[in-house]
């Protein structure tokens, strides 16, 4: 079995919460890590949760929680104990970046959320016209929102699975450290 369910064997829990607009690819990306295969999905309603593990005495459970409008009024409720913001964004929906831009400017003003580290998934990097990672981060304005924080930018698709292993590992990198700086490493048990 697996590093979590493992009889007696110890392990570190990152809470990751996956947040960005409606259809950007949150659902994919997070069954791709999880499975490694491409789902059919469905406009999130609510959220989806997995448990990711690693290679690194880590697990991440990450949270999938919907985009659409009448969802991000409720993303704040999944701010708390969060270890690693990931942000995903279309790199093809040039028309919403700037509204992209804004939820994660309000999310980053949110005390709760204050000097957690930030992956940005430039995703869809697989389509024409993709804007490029440095494109992104400029469009959404990272180094002045994020300068209070560790934060990259990582370009990905969650079709192929290109960039996801160097995403898995930006994420898990900086929770560690972050987990470290608050010194909240949680060690769990889980008796088979
Ligand atoms: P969401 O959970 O952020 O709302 P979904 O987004 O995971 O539901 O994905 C929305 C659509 O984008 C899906 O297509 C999905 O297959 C597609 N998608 C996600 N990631 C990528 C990617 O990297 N490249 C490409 N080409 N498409 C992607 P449908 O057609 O089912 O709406
Ligand atoms: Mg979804």
């Amino acid at each position: 079995m697996g590093l979590i369910n493992s009889k007696n064997f110890k392990a570190k829990l990152a809470q990751i919460l996956m947040l960005g607009l409606d259809s950007a690819g949150k659902s994919t990306l997070l069954y791709k890590l999880k499975f490694n295969d491409v789902f059919q999905t469905l406009p999130t309603i609510g959220f989806n949760v997995e448990m990711i593990e690693t290679r690194e005495n880590i697990a991440l459970t990450v949270w999938d929680v919907g985009g659409q409008h009448q969802m991000r009024t409720v993303w704040n409720n999944y701010l708390e104990n969060t270890d690693c913001l990931v942000y995903v964004v279309d790199s093809t929906d040039k028309q919403r970046l700037e509204e992209s831009k804004r939820e994660l400017e309000l999310i980053l003003k949110n005390d709760r959320i204050k000097n957690v580290p930030v992956v940005v998934l430039a995703n869809k990097q697989d389509l024409p016209g993709a804007l490029s990672p440095e494109e992104i981060t400029r469009r959404l304005n990272m180094k002045k929102h994020c300068h209070d924080r560790n934060w990259y930018v990582q370009p990905c698709c969650a079709i192929t699975g290109e960039g996801l292993s160097e995403s898995l590992w930006k994420v898990t990198s900086f929770a560690k450290s972050y987990m470290k700086s608050k010194h909240e490493v949680f060690t769990i048990f889980k008796q088979a």
